[in-house]
């Protein structure tokens, strides 16, 4: 049998569901592995030889293990066309502009929400407040992208753009969630209802178990396989 093309190495509605989308997108010959994190194993040795930061996903490709889920999408966009314009098109600027904030920006401070403690360690009172400023932080850019999201923008940037909104809905599990109500930014829930009709989206929901409306109105994952956290 051939080897695919590529291997996404993956856990259910992690940053690899963005790389699993674009795989659909573009047709891509691809299998996928499954990262237990019940195990922990993306710190496994195996997994760390591919990405040495211990992060999901990983890509491997014809030009080694590629992570760093927005390098990724963008060296696939290159090689494939369809997720983003092309280096020398009108847009390309504003493409990377976004994908950059969506990555350097929006991501980050997710991950200050969902690992507040590799931030600032287990004090409950410093934990408390980061959690308010980051909130405060990540209203304040989705205020930003709902107004930049009212002309439709490069798909790349919505696959990416919406499974982070998925996660802001959904994650911690045990964390009060009335700061975000994605109905506050009409042109972001907008564009997630115009992602759920895409057929790349119904493959990630069967592999995933993301459930009917992952993106506008996202349930908690039931995956065949592995567990989101
Ligand atoms: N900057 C990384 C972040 C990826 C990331 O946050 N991955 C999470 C899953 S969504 C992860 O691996 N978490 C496990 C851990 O931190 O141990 C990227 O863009 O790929």
């Amino acid at each position: 049998m051939n080897r695919p093309t590529y291997i996404l190495h993956y856990a259910p509605d992690n940053a690899s569901l963005v790389i699993r989308l674009a795989l659909e997108e573009i047709g891509a010959d691809y299998r996928t592995h499954l990262v237990d994190r019940h195990q922990t194993q993306q710190r496994s040795a195996a997994y760390l030889a591919l990405n040495p930061n211990g992060l999901i996903p990983v890509l491997e490709t014809d030009q080694g293990p590629l992570f760093e889920t927005a390098a990724v999408l963008l060296w696939l966009a290159d090689r494939h066309g369809g997720l983003a314009p092309a280096p020398a098109d009108m847009g390309r600027g504003d493409f990377l502009k976004w994908l950059f904030f969506l990555s350097n920006t929006l991501h980050p401070a997710l991950r200050m929400l969902f690992y507040p403690v590799n931030c600032i360690g287990t004090d409950p009172a410093h934990l408390a407040q980061l959690a308010r400023a980051t909130r405060t932080q990540v209203t304040r850019h989705l205020g930003i992208l709902d107004t930049r999201w009212q002309e439709p923008r490069a798909l790349g940037l919505d696959l990416y753009l919406c499974a982070l909104l998925r996660w802001l809905a959904l994650y911690p599990v045990s964390d009060d969630k009335s700061w975000f109500d994605l109905r506050d930014y009409p042109a972001l829930l907008k564009t997630t209802k115009a992602l759920e009709s895409r057929a790349s989206v119904g493959a990630a929901q069967e592999a995933e178990g993301l459930g009917v409306t992952p993106f506008s109105a996202p349930q908690l994952p039931s995956p065949p396989e592995g567990s989101a956290t």
